[in-house]
């Protein structure tokens, strides 16, 4: 099943979590056990991403590794690079729509285009908007991060989103932030758009995802969670928070 239609599948039935790995963080067999715990409790779908430069062999051996152990869909999350893996079930062609740099809006898109399309490869449009912290890679796509208070930007940047055509909208406090994206401007942007809400960054405990589910996000995407100790069970609290 292509990945865009098993997504609107899970949609149609709740909240559906999204694991992030960073092939940058583990070597690759200790992702594909990350990724085979995330399954086992739970998630819906494996990110691989996260870093940016991750060298092309790492991310090849990552995915290969978390296809061995994992059967949920893999979708490649780049932000910007180069690097691909012919063993991914997709790509989620993330257009960083508050970047200050072209390379992360459509240059590396444009650079990656013809081979995704000769190899075949399923592209998933997402607009993606940074809001305060915007962590890494807030500062290496040069963002003009989204103030945690004005709501009215998120919602102009969403809602652009949505016009050009995009799949989803995907809110990100960035990988390793403190806090999740406010709950009140995810209110905000949900009551506007009419595709599917993605939210990332800062989510570790169940209350935070519950909030952020309850907020009005449709995909809760985690990441940091795993790569701490005792990560099953929080990852698996997480998950019974957004599927209750
Ligand atoms: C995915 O970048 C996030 O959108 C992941 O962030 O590592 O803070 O969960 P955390």
């Amino acid at each position: 099943m292509k990945v865009r239609e098993y997504l609107k599948n899970k949609l149609s039935q709740g909240a559906v979590h999204i694991t992030l790995i960073d092939p940058s963080r583990q070597v690759p067999e200790a992702a594909g056990r990350l990724a085979e715990t995330a399954q086992e409790v739970g998630s819906d779908l494996i990110f691989i991403g996260g870093s940016t430069g991750v060298s092309q062999r790492t991310l090849v051996e990552t995915v290969d590794a978390v296809k061995q152990r994992a059967t949920i869909p893999v979708l490649f999350c780049p932000a910007g690079t180069e690097s691909i893996s012919l063993n991914l079930d997709g790509f989620l062609f993330l257009s960083l729509l508050n970047s200050r740099n072209a390379h992360f809006i459509s240059g590396t898109h444009a650079r990656i285009a013809l081979v995704l399309k000769r190899l075949e490869v399923e592209t998933i449009p997402a607009g993606y908007i940074l809001v305060e912290p915007g962590m890494k890679i807030g500062e290496v796509s040069d963002a003009e991060l989204i103030s945690r208070d004005n709501f009215w930007k998120a919602i102009g940047y969403a809602l652009a989103a949505e016009f050009m055509g995009m799949d989803y909208v995907y809110l990100e406090a960035g990988n390793g932030a403190a806090q999740p994206v406010p709950a009140g401007m995810i209110r905000a942007v949900k009551r506007e758009i009419s595709i599917p809400l993605i939210v990332g960054g800062g989510i570790r405990t169940a209350i935070d995802a519950r909030r952020v589910r309850q907020a009005g996000a449709d995909i809760v995407v985690t990441g940091t969670v795993i790569e701490n100790a005792g990560y099953r069970e929080r990852l698996r609290s997480i998950l019974s928070a957004l599927k209750e």
